[in-house]
């Protein structure tokens, strides 16, 4: 019995839901407000500035149907997580973010990428384009598209520990006109 391989293949099972760390061939991750997509013609892009701990601008403004490629800049010096979802979600996720931060696949400043490459096998580490979440390390960008399809609320989250308590929280206005 390997209980870090099992606890290794709990955070998988969950990564499905929102990490930003699905395997290649998993499929692109939806939510009831719309779901991952590749960028098309459609698209408009919207960049977004990460700090400690905290989001530029924190509202945006989006209509449903439409496409929105994220452009994530982290210009704080730890780790942040730029994810869609309803409030419960970022809760689920911040349990998992918990857990792959005791386990050394985060730290406060660095994704450790040979424990990820390990946990998810070869090539396995494709973060985020079809997913509701990426990770961003210091001084670098990320990205991912997604396609809103209804009105409801919606929340761009960091869910590494602490983070979201302290603010690390932005909101999708999915209602402005
Ligand atoms: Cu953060």
């Amino acid at each position: 019995m390997n209980t870090t391989r099992n606890v290794f293949a709990a955070v998988l099972g969950l990564s499905f839901l929102g990490t930003g760390f699905a395997a290649e061939a998993a499929p692109a991750q939806s939510f009831p407000f719309g779901q991952a997509v590749k960028v098309g013609p459609t698209t408009r892009t919207i960049t977004i500035t990460m700090r400690d701990n905290l989001y530029e601008p924190e509202t945006v403004a989006v209509k449903p149907g439409e496409t929105i490629r994220f452009v994530v800049l982290n210009r704080g010096d730890l780790l942040h997580e730029f994810a869609l979802g309803q409030p419960n979600d970022h809760a689920k996720h911040q349990e998992m973010m918990k857990t792959m931060m005791d386990h050394g696949m985060i730290t406060a400043t660095a994704v450790n990428h040979e424990a990820m490459k390990m946990d998810m096998g070869p090539g396995g580490h494709a973060h985020g384009p079809e997913s509701a979440s990426v990770l961003v390390e210091p001084g670098k960008q990320g990205e991912l598209t997604w396609k809103f399809t209804k009105a409801m609320t919606v929340e761009f989250a960091c869910t590494i520990p602490g983070h979201y308590e302290s603010g690390m929280v932005g909101t999708i206005d999915l209602n402005a006109e």
